[in-house]
């Protein structure tokens, strides 16, 4: 028994550190996540859309700011505001690497509305966005012709530094747009 005791305390004192100091701390400060509006609805004209319009004639299709900076463990808020889809690309990507031929680097939306190509270039692509056809379907009490949400949130963590390029997966608005822009993540 007097050999165990020390060795129960030195348990005892890696448990109480490990109390203290979680296996993983989320990062703060001001460059711990940014914000981007990826997709924006026009005011010049001025526009209506009560109850649940998206005319997508009304619709800009940017990255707003198209480049932000945060430290790695942060993450990036994309504000989705439209028929978007944030794709993201690894360390070093530019713009000119993305394969947007149809059908072949292609994929169409699955929902409302269907047929819409989405590039899907899978090479150093490390994030793919949910397909836009595919949200919550708005008019109540619902047919099944939609129209569907626009506009929602996705996050997304960055853990590695680097300059990661974000298209639209929306080919039209990638290839004729230029909807594309950089996270520049920090040591
Ligand atoms: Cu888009």
């Amino acid at each position: 028994m007097a050999r165990s005791t020390p060795s129960s305390i030195g348990l005892v004192a890696i448990l109480s550190v490990g109390l203290v100091v979680p296996s993983a701390v989320a990062i703060d400060g001001p460059l711990a996540s940014a914000t981007v509006s990826f997709g924006q609805w026009r005011t010049n004209p001025a526009l209506d859309r009560f109850p649940i319009l998206s005319e997508r004639a009304t619709n800009q299709h940017e990255l707003i700011p198209s480049q932000v900076t945060i430290k790695a463990g942060g993450a990036v808020n994309f504000i989705i505001g439209g028929f978007h889809q944030p794709t993201v690309y690894d360390d070093g990507t530019l713009p000119a690497d993305i394969n947007t031929t149809i059908p072949t680097d292609t994929t169409p939306s699955t929902g409302i509305p269907s047929g819409v190509p989405l590039i899907n270039d899978p090479a150093n692509r490390i994030y793919r966005g949910q397909d836009p056809s595919r949200q919550p379907i708005l008019t109540f009490p619902s047919p099944i012709s939609g129209p569907v949400s626009q506009d929602r949130v996705e996050v997304v963590h960055f853990p590695k530094p680097g300059m990661y390029l974000v298209i639209c997966g929306v080919r039209a608005h990638f290839v004729d747009d230029k909807m594309f822009g950089f996270v520049r993540v920090l040591p």
